[in-house]
């Protein structure tokens, strides 16, 4: 019975949670893209002021609830340094948002390498 309830509560009111994983080069917008993205289906979530973020050294969470879905948003360090980092990631998540800075078209040579990169180690 004990099994019946809980599964019947899980069905009703658990989210199916789904990892993204956010990727770019530096400076392409991905923690932006994902304190809009929290902005815009949070409801009570105010936000930070965008003039305030600076670049992510490691990894930055942030979760945004969509229908019955939770999508669990990691937004991962996008210099050089950090790039070795994103494979280590993926076979953790379910899927990847690719961030390209489309006015800088001197980068976007890097940019493609960057993303070549972990699906051909
Ligand atoms: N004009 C404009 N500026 C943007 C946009 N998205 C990001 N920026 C600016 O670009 C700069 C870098 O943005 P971030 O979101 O920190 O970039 P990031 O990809 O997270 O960079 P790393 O954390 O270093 O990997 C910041 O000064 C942002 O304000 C956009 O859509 N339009
Ligand atoms: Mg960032």
């Amino acid at each position: 019975m004990y099994t019946l309830l809980s599964g019947l509560y899980k069905y009703m009111f658990q989210k199916d949670e789904y990892c993204i994983l956010i990727l770019g080069l530096d400076n392409a917008g991905k923690t932006t893209f994902l304190e809009q993205s929290k902005t815009r289906f949070n409801k009570n979530y105010k936000g930070m002021s965008l003039s305030k973020i600076t670049t992510t050294v490691g990894l930055n969470i942030g979760t945004v609830d969509v229908g019955k879905a939770r999508l669990m948003f990691w937004d991962l360090g996008g210099q050089e340094e950090l790039q070795s980092l994103w494979d280590k990631y993926y076979a953790e998540c379910h899927g990847v948002i690719y961030v390209i800075d489309s006015t800088d078209e001197e980068r976007l040579a890097e940019s493609k390498q960057a993303f070549d990169m972990p699906l051909d180690p």
